[in-house]
C-alpha cells in the first residue's frame, strides 16, 4: 500500500441504540456524542475528527435509523442519517452481537440499495459470554451482504478497534486532511453544552417524556471566574413542564448538578448554569419550530 496521507468521511449507520455514539466517541477518544441507555439519542449528524501521521479520519455519527415516520423531528433524523451515509467514503454499519432483528435488516436494505462499501461491525461483543456463538452469527450476517470486511468489536470496553481502524485506513482515498490536526468536532461549544443538557434529560426522565425535550443554549459567556450559561429547555405539552421541574424544582435540580459537572469538563472551568423550562404544544411536529431550536438536514 501507498504511504500517502488519506482522508475521508466515515459514517457510523444503524439501527437505534447499537452503540454508534460509543464507538465514535471511543475511536477520538474524547466524548463528543451523547450516550444513553434509551435508543432515538442521538437526533443530529455530529463530526468526530481523528488525525495521525498517515491519515485524517472524519467519524461521521448519526442518529439511529428507524421507520417512525411519527414527527417531524423523527422524519429530520432519519433524513440527517442518510445524508450522513450517502456524503460518505466508507460506511460502517453497526449491529449488536448475536442480536439481529428486523429494524437491523431494514437499515441493511436501505445501504444495498445505495453504492457503498460498507464494513458489518458487530458490537457489544462483551456480552457474549461464550464466544464460539460468534461463529455462526458471523457467518449468518456475511451471507446476506457483501461487506467489505467484518470486524467484532467492544466499543464499551475498546476491544478490536485496533482491527477496525486497519480496515478503515486504506478504504480511504488519497487526499490532504480537511480539518486541523487538533479539531476533535465540527460542533460548538454551545451546541456539546446542550446535547450534554439533553443527556441528562433522556437519563433521568421516564418514558416518552425525554422524547418531547430539546434544548437551546441562551447564554455561553465569560462570567467572573468561569463561564455563565443559561438553557431552555422546551418541552411539547404543559403537563411535561411539571415533570422536567419536579416537586419544588428537585428534578432540575438533579438534572442540573449531573449537567454542571459535565460542563465544567468541556468548558474547563467552573459554570454557573440556569435552566428555564418552557412548553411549544407538539414542537416536534412543527417544521419551524423544529428548525429554529437548532435542527437541520
Ligand atoms: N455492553 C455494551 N454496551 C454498549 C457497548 N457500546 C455501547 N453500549 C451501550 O449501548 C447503549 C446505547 O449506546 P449509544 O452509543 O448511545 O448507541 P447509539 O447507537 O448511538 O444510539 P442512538 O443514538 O439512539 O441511535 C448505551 O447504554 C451504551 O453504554 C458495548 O460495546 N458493550
Ligand atoms: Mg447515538
Amino acid at each position: 500500500m501507498s504511504n500517502e496521507f488519506r482522508c475521508g468521511f466515515v459514517a457510523l449507520v444503524g439501527r437505534p441504540n447499537v452503540g454508534k455514539s460509543t464507538l465514535l466517541n471511543r475511536l477520538v477518544g474524547k466524548k463528543i456524542s451523547i450516550v444513553t441507555p434509551k435508543a432515538q439519542t442521538t437526533r443530529h449528524r455530529i463530526l468526530g475528527i481523528v488525525t495521525r501521521p498517515d491519515v485524517q479520519v472524519i467519524l461521521v455519527d448519526t442518529p439511529g435509523l428507524h421507520r417512525s415516520d411519527s414527527s417531524y423531528l423523527n422524519r429530520l433524523m432519519n433524513q440527517a442519517a442518510i445524508t450522513g451515509l450517502d456524503d460518505a467514503d466508507l460506511v460502517l454499519f453497526i449491529t449488536e452481537a448475536l442480536r439481529w432483528n428486523e429494524k437491523d435488516q431494514r437499515v441493511l436494505d436501505i445501504l444495498s440499495s445505495r453504492d457503498r462499501q460498507v464494513v458489518l461491525v458487530i458490537n457489544k461483543i462483551d456480552q457474549v459470554r461464550d464466544k464460539k456463538q460468534l461463529l455462526p452469527f458471523i457467518a449468518m450476517l456475511s451471507k446476506k451482504a457483501d461487506f467489505a470486511a467484518v470486524v467484532p468489536v467492544s466499543a464499551r470496553k475498546s476491544i478490536g478497534l485496533d482491527s477496525l481502524n486497519d480496515e478503515i485506513l486504506p478504504r480511504l482515498p488519497v487526499s490532504p486532511a480537511l480539518f486541523d490536526s487538533g479539531q476533535l468536532t465540527d460542533r460548538s461549544r454551545e451546541f456539546q453544552a446542550a446535547e450534554i443538557i439533553r443527556e441528562k434529560l433522556m437519563l433521568m426522565l421516564q418514558e416518552e417524556v425525554p422524547y418531547g425535550t430539546t434544548v437551546q443554549i441562551e447564554r455561553y459567556e465569560k462570567s467572573g471566574k468561569g463561564y455563565a450559561i443559561s438553557a431552555l429547555i422546551w418541552v411539547a405539552r404543559s403537563g411535561q413542564k411539571k415533570i422536567v421541574i419536579g416537586s419544588k424544582g428537585s428534578m432540575l435540580k438533579k438534572i442540573g448538578e449531573s449537567a454542571r459537572k459535565d460542563l465544567k469538563r468541556l468548558v474547563g472551568e467552573p459554570v454557573h448554569l440556569e435552566m428555564w423550562v418552557k412548553v411549544k404544544e407538539k414542537w416536534a411536529d412543527n417544521e419551524m419550530a423544529v428548525k429554529s431550536m437548532g435542527y437541520e438536514l
